[in-house]
């Protein structure tokens, strides 16, 4: 990739839609638009940030292939800090593809995946978490992810890293005072010492770190499982959850054995929900394999919607999945309430919740039940990491840290803290490295 390439790509999805827009960003972006775009202004009147209408024509035969209109923004006032150039077409693939295809014939080449955002970020128009910020706010799952890769993208996850970085610093200076000025009392007196700092630090990285778990799980998905033996209507409150008819439900037992996966938004959380075969006791064979993925899908899920069955007594089965989920975060859900209840009063079942997942009865509650067990009671305005990456930097950090704690000389404290420094440059791209540039940018699409 070179920055001295001017890059056009479709902004929008393939296919016929109202508008699709052509981005095009570059040194040469205003010489090529200036040979395709004819409006009543002349080129170098146009203004940054202004939108203009006019033709676009074809220039070997002046040809009008569309009637759009074009958004000027002039370096450095642009997403990429480019001159950059959005044409507003008529969204008929044989239109952009025309356009796109004049100007790859003039000298501009098809940008690479994420190249717009690629470029912003070596221009210093945004860092890497913002840049991870912007892929998010597009692929956003639910309207918690969102929230939260708007504020990345408003850059408040950048200041708390570049805080933390500065108190790095900070701590740094002071110990390379130490090996250059040992004997200078100020120095060896100051307010919380060597000790006392790298402590602060790691409280602040152990925060952050906690933190994390709750982003990237409000990123990635909350694993949601039902389970409850055969019959209960796991199947049932499935289809009821993910709003259609996705597993086959059915008064023979043992109707779901691989376990079905669907993701549904409920109140602004995103959930990975689980529909898995049911226990009972005498199966065998594949219904055996299907029971034991689901009590190891039990180990990873994070919460469980253990579901009994209203309309009959308790039996060995529900209590064996009850002690099996017994540490597990779970919701106890008592179904077919419609019916004639002949489920035993019993003191597990003192807060569950009584549904009917057949006619819908109680589901609301059943919903508000999940977000209020799943949303942590964090803090709104609390800034989380969101990625695996930066989880690992950030325990990578720590590491450092540790063995700073431990080091005898300030020598070796000091290296340790600008290993540190290295890998905290890591997380907002100070220090750029090409394999983790290349991860983040693979994921994104061709035209941001
Ligand atoms: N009356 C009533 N029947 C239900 C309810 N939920 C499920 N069922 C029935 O119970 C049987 C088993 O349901 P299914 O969802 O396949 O159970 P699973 O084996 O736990 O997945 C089916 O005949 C369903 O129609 C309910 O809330 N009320
Ligand atoms: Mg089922």
């Amino acid at each position: 990739m070179s920055l001295n390439d001017t890059i056009v790509a479709c902004a929008t999805p393939a296919g016929y839609s109202s508008i699709g827009v052509i981005r095009i960003s570059g040194d040469q972006t205003l010489s090529l638009v200036k040979k395709i775009f004819v409006s009543r202004q002349k080129i170098q009147d146009f203004e940054t940030n202004h939108a203009y209408y006019g033709n676009i024509i074809d220039p070997d035969n002046n040809d009008v292939i569309d009637k759009i209109i074009a958004t000027f923004y002039l370096t450095p006032h642009s997403y990429t800090g480019e001159d950059v150039v959005e044409l507003s077409c008529h969204g008929n693939p044989l239109i952009i593809d025309r356009i796109t295809k004049i100007l790859t014939g003039m000298g501009a080449r098809i940008a690479q995946r994420g190249e717009f955002t690629k470029r912003a970020l070596l221009n210093g128009k945004i860092d890497l978490l913002q840049a991870e910020a912007v892929l998010d706010t597009v692929i956003a799952p639910c309207n918690e992810a969102r929230k939260l890769a708007i504020t990345q993208y408003e850059g408040k996850l950048s200041d708390k890293i570049y805080e933390l970085r500065s108190k790095i610093v900070d701590l740094l200076s002071f110990v390379e005072a130490n090996i250059d000025f040992p004997e200078e009392e100020d120095i060896q007196n100051s307010d919380i010492g060597i000790e006392g700092g790298l402590k602060s630090i790691i409280e602040e990285i152990d925060e952050l770190l906690k933190g994390a778990e709750i982003g990237v799980k409000i990123k990635e998905g909350y694993k949601v499982l039902i389970t409850g033996r055969t019959n209960v209507g796991k199947s049932t409150l499935f289809n009821k959850l993910v709003g259609y008819d996705r597993a086959i439900i059915h008064e023979e037992p043992g109707t779901t054995r691989d376990y079905i996966e669907d993701r549904i938004e409920v109140s602004g959380l995103y959930l990975c929900l689980f529909d898995t075969a049911g226990i009972f006791n005498t199966a065998a064979g594949p219904d055996k394999i299907a029971q034991d993925r689901t009590i190891s899908l039990v180990e990873q899920s994070d919460l469980i919607l253990l579901m009994f069955d209203g309309s009959e007594p308790m039996n060995e089965e529900d209590l064996y999945l009850y002690n099996l989920t017994k540490d597990k975060d779970k919701i106890l859900i008592v179904n077919k309430i419609d019916l004639n209840i002949r489920l035993n009063e019993s003191e597990i079942l003192c807060d569950s919740i009584k549904i009917s997942a057949k006619t819908g009865k109680n589901i609301d509650l059943l919903i508000q039940n999940i977000k209020s067990k799943l949303l942590p009671k964090f803090d709104h305005k609390q800034i989380l990491l969101t990625r695996q990456r930066h989880i690992d930097a950030l325990k990578n950090a720590k590491e450092y840290f540790i063995r700073a704690q431990k080091a005898y000389s300030p020598e070796t404290i000091a290296f340790e803290l600008h290993a540190a420094l290295d890998v905290i440059g890591e997380l907002t791209g100070k220090v750029m490295r090409k394999e983790i540039l290349d991860r983040i940018f693979e994921e994104f699409c061709i035209g941001k």
